[in-house]
């Protein structure tokens, strides 16, 4: 049995829940918080030592990084694209989701859903609030004009940036004039399989 460890308030986290459903990969969830230190523990850095959630542990093989473990389950099934172009595609999408969306986003929503805005991390807060609107806006710029994020089907793009985005307000983050996201995120939620968060 595949073994999950994760929390499912975690956006990287969920993306393995959701896409998981929606492959019907059967797992067993173990739960790691990391706002209870149990990602800095001994056990859990021999696992792994990067100390971050989520980790897949099937057989003999560790795999970390949220979005390369999407890839792998994906890969053959219709959520991940056959032409080059288009596994690309995905893959500038994931990027772009991890360098220029969770560190805004989601971070922004550890800070105030997670760590209650503390004092000395409301300018941290603060900073992050125009690149989230500006990750915001690439996405619009696609989805007012597009179902979903590449070619013309669900992918694992749609799950690597629906688990932060669905929860943007948590981060506060406002949606209301991003039309297009507010669409996608309905349409998201009308795949075969979704589970939410
Ligand atoms: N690039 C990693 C990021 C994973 C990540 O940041 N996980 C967070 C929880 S969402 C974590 O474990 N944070 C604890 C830490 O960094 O110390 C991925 O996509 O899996």
């Amino acid at each position: 049995m595949i073994k999950v460890y994760g929390d499912i308030k975690s956006g990287n986290c969920y993306k393995i829940a959701l896409l998981f459903s929606h492959l019907h990969i059967e797992h067993d969830w173990r739960e790691v918080l990391v706002v209870k230190g149990q990602s800095r523990t001994q056990e859990f850095l021999a696992l792994n030592p990067v100390g971050q959630i989520p980790v897949v542990v099937s057989g003999e093989d560790v795999l970390t990084q949220s979005n390369a473990i999407l890839n792998y389950y994906a890969n053959g099934t219709a959520l991940m694209p056959q032409d080059p172009l288009d596994v690309f595609r995905v893959q500038e999408w994931q990027f772009f989701e991890q360098y220029s969306h969770e560190p805004t986003i989601a971070v922004r929503r550890f800070i105030q859903t997670f760590l209650g805005l503390p004092a000395e991390r409301q300018a941290e807060y603060d900073q992050r609030e125009a690149p989230g609107y500006r990750a915001l806006e690439v996405m619009e710029k696609r989805l007012a004009e597009h179902e979903f994020l590449v070619g013309d089907s669900y992918s694992v793009a749609d799950i690597s940036l629906y688990a932060y985005t669905h929860v943007a307000d948590e981060g506060g983050f406002d949606l209301s004039r991003f039309t297009g996201i507010r669409g996608w995120l309905q349409r998201v939620t009308q795949q075969p399989g979704h589970i939410p968060m």
